[in-house]
């Protein structure tokens, strides 16, 4: 299969004019505030813009799609912000692609759009076709695709060859149906967006601590003395924990910020919300901002921990009875030497020191971090050494202290609690199969590289995609499009047009679905559905907008309809999406914490499930212990003709949707094909900014190539530049992953620039 001839997915599409303008100092404020309103009412009209914005993340409402940061007790009466509004305009915008629009364009048509212009084309309105040697999609019943779908699974075979991707918004009780219909098919086979995302923290954390995810609540902020935000760009991607981060202040908390880039969100702060209340003035949030070089973060951390250490700024009663390693740590440590920590974070001693002090002094630390760590070769490992840091004072189950790995997509912690995994432990499956009366596999199944090596392979029939872009969110584009473009059937169920419902297997199906805002109706009444944040709080979301189209289903009816057509296993799945209240029984049986789900989950405010190291300072490892692991430093050298490249999310996107095309707080303006780069190593090469270049990726399986790209004089470490995701994932090799969690190490490349054609 070589897919549609004309579908390139690399094709340069973007081609407007760079406005190049001065970087902003203060996050949010007015601008925030009137970029919500201006999003909202191009999208959706006043009266739409009013209803959604009052209604997001209240008790009653529905929980904002823009991110998993908690909710403060779901109370204030504008509880949103200016990217979590864009994310509710553009998700309830008026504008339709119905089967007229298809007709119009062939996918080699729509191929030559931008990413832009087709998430602006609107909500797709009924499930579509495209059939082998087709270049149209075409209308086809919700029946006759799920037909098509159970007959492609029955002629494979294999449940192996069946592949069924998730993105973080499903809801826990869509992603528990999906994962109890694909273990009783008898696969694993269940990648998610999770794994390029914070896959390495999950790793490091459930090794470290003895559960994958955080220990912190948001109470806990209001608490510390001292917060760490690394490699994290709050201001753009979780803007509400800005909120949290002046009220820590407020109470005295002294926050350090480490990153290549001086963010704009953790400079000032202005809150969008003390606008509404006529307040104008702006804080400082970040005492300190360390510029890391790209990559230098373990050997920062150990030049903190070497502080730590000579000050006996350590919780010895702790380290004692609660923890193993500690000696590996301190005789590493002492291994290695400030010339290094100073060489590969291209910071100094003094700098470090200091900051050293400020954790030293502290009685309470929170250490919060993003996609700047997980996605790296070290990813895991230098999670574990920020953990090593934070056990080493007892920064841990205890008021104002913790971990806090900053979660993306809204449900994509719960998605995992309610089994979204390729490698579930023995204990879930047990309880699951005892709960569902089914024999689940054991044999673990494919993440997303693996599932992208299966598919280049010819080993998938069937891929199934809950939400998501896959094509544009996964690296190495061109090898990706050529493993799909193998698939027999590829299947998006989706809200909006986007990138992969043009690359496709042989035949394709869009199935168009409600989003978080709309209401969702079933035979029972009216439906809400639960979902977890990042802090480990389970609450209900619920739309209220009128669905964007009468054909639209919700995912718990399409995966109920789905295990229907597919399965013969007895199971009455349909009753289950008729009344979602049948589901969350199931889940109170079949999952650890869930108990009485439908009674709790239904208090205002959720409940939290349990976390024992916050709850009880107790560590579910082997020994019951919390354990210290220790790592030798990466090797960060790259020769000196070379940079390192991070790809990153604009001011203006969701992930793979762009909503506009400007990066407002770094200054750049209607071109997304462009390179951060430090004004000293354009002088070098005797560049200005708007220079045009091609950058070539250097990987141990050789090169890759985009051209047409512009340079942007930016406050970046020399040797460093940035460019956004997902345009620069052609660069990204498949192969290149963190080690242990094969997440795509997609904030550092290895590459060169060179003059157009050279
Ligand atoms: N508006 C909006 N909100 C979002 C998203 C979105 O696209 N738009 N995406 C959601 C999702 S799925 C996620 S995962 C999160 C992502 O949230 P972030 O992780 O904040 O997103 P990135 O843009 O990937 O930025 C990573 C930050 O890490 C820094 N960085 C890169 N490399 C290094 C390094 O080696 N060391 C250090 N210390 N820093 C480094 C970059 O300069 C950047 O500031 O946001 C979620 N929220
Ligand atoms: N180079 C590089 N690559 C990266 C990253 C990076 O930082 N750099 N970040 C990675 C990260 S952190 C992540 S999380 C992934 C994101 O990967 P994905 O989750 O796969 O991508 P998204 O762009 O979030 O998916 C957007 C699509 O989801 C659909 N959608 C939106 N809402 C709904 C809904 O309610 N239901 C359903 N069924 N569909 C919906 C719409 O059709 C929309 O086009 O990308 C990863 N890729
Ligand atoms: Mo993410």
């Amino acid at each position: 299969m070589s897919g549609r001839e004309g579908v390139s997915p690399t094709t340069p599409r973007d081609t407007n004019t760079l406005k190049i303008k001065t970087t902003k100092s203060v996050a949010a404020g007015i601008p925030a505030a009137t970029s919500s309103m201006v999003h909202g009412l191009k999208k959706m009209g006043i009266s739409k813009t009013v209803k959604t914005l009052v209604t997001v993340n209240q008790p009653d409402g529905f929980d904002c799609p823009g991110c998993a940061w908690p909710d403060p007790e779901h109370s204030t009466a504008f509880e949103f912000c200016e990217n979590g509004a864009k994310a509710v305009a553009d998700e309830a915008m008026k504008a339709k692609v119905n089967p007229n629009f298809f007709e119009k364009y062939t996918v080699q048509e729509l191929s030559q759009k931008s990413d832009f212009w087709l998430n602006s084309q609107g909500r797709i309105s009924t499930p579509m076709v495209l059939k082998p040697g087709s270049n149209n999609y075409e209308e086809i019943s919700w029946n006759d695709a799920f037909n098509l779908i159970s007959k492609t699974v029955s002629d494979s075979g294999d449940p192996n060859r069946s592949v069924f991707y998730t993105s973080g918004r499903t809801s826990n009780e869509a992603a528990f149906l999906y994962q109890l219909f694909a273990r009783t098919l008898g696969t694993n086979n269940m990648p998610d967006c999770s794994n390029m995302c914070h896959e390495s923290s999950g790793r490091g954390l459930g090794e470290a601590i003895g559960i994958g995810k955080g220990t912190v609540t948001l109470d806990d902020f209001n608490h510390a003395d001292a917060i760490l935000v690394i490699g994290q760009n709050p201001g753009t991607n979780h803007p509400r924990m800005l909120t949290a981060l002046r009220d820590a202040k407020r109470n005295g908390a002294k926050i350090i910020h480490v990153n290549p880039l001086p963010e704009t969100g953790l400079v000032r702060f202005k809150h969008p919300q003390d606008y509404m209340k006529l307040s104008f003035g702006s804080e400082d949030l970040a005492d300190m901002h360390m510029q890391v070089k790209i990559g230098g973060d373990a050997a920062l951390v150990h030049g903190l921990m070497k502080v730590q250490l000579e000050l006996d700024a350590l919780d010895h009663q702790f380290i004692k009875q609660s923890t193993s390693g500690f000696e590996n740590v301190v005789d590493n440590v002492n291994s290695t030497t400030w010339e290094q920590i100073e060489k590969d974070t291209g910071l100094n001693r003094l700098q470090i020191e200091t900051a050293g002090r400020i954790l030293a002094k502290s009685n309470a630390s929170i250490a919060c971090w993003a996609m700047g760590l997980t996605q790296h070769r070290n990813g895991v490992a230098v999670i574990q050494e920020v953990t090593n840091l934070m056990l080493m004072g007892g920064h841990i189950g205890k008021l104002g202290a913790g971990l806090c790995p900053v979660r993306g997509h809204s449900n994509v912690q719960g998605d995992r609690t309610v089994g979204i995994w390729e490698r579930p432990s023995e204990a879930f499956l047990q309880r699951m199969d005892e709960a569902c009366g089914i024999t689940s596999p054991r044999e673990h199944g494919v993440d997303v590289v693996e599932a992208i090596k299966q598919m280049r392979s010819g080993g998938v029939d069937l891929f199934f995609c809950m939400g998501g872009n896959f094509i544009s969110a996964t690296p190495d584009t061109e090898v990706t499009a050529e493993g799909l473009n193998r698939v027999k059937l590829t299947v998006q169920v989706s809200t909006k047009l986007n990138w992969s419902h043009l690359v496709t297997g042989e035949t394709a199906l869009i199935l168009p679905c409600l989003g978080r805002t709309e209401l969702d109706i079933q035979p029972s009444g009216e439906q809400f559905v639960t979902v977890e944040n990042s802090m480990g709080v389970v609450h209900t979301s619920k739309g209220g907008l009128k669905p964007a189209s009468p054909d639209l289903r919700s995912e718990p009816w399409i995966v109920s309809s789905l295990a229907s057509a597919v399965l013969d296993d007895g199971r009455d799945w349909m009753a289950l999406s008729e009344n979602y209240d049948l589901i969350r029984d199931l889940m109170s049986n079949a999952l650890a914490g869930f108990d009485d789900y439908n009674e709790r989950v239904r208090t205002p405010t959720g409940f939290y499930l349990p976390n024992p190291p916050r709850d009880s300072r107790t560590f579910n490892t082997a020994d019951g212990k919390a354990h210290f692991i220790t790592h030798p430093l990466p090797n960060v050298k790259v020769d000196s003709d070379k940079f390192v490249m991070m790809t990153i999310r604009s001011h203006d996107q969701y992930n793979t949707t762009i909503y506009d095309l400007h990066d407002r707080y770094r200054g750049v303006h209607g071109n997304r094909r462009i390179i951060l780069m430090n004004a000293n190593d354009m002088i070098e090469r005797g560049w200005k900014s708007r220079h045009v270049v091609d950058i070539v990726s250097h990987f141990e399986d050789g090169e890759r190539r985009s051209d047409g790209w512009q340079l942007v004089a930016y406050d970046i470490p020399r040797g460093n530049i940035a460019t956004y995701f997902p345009e620069a994932n052609v660069l990204i090799p498949l192969d290149s992953t963190a080690e242990k969690s094969n997440t795509p190490t997609s904030k550092w490349i290895v590459c060169s620039l060179h003059e157009p054609g050279n």
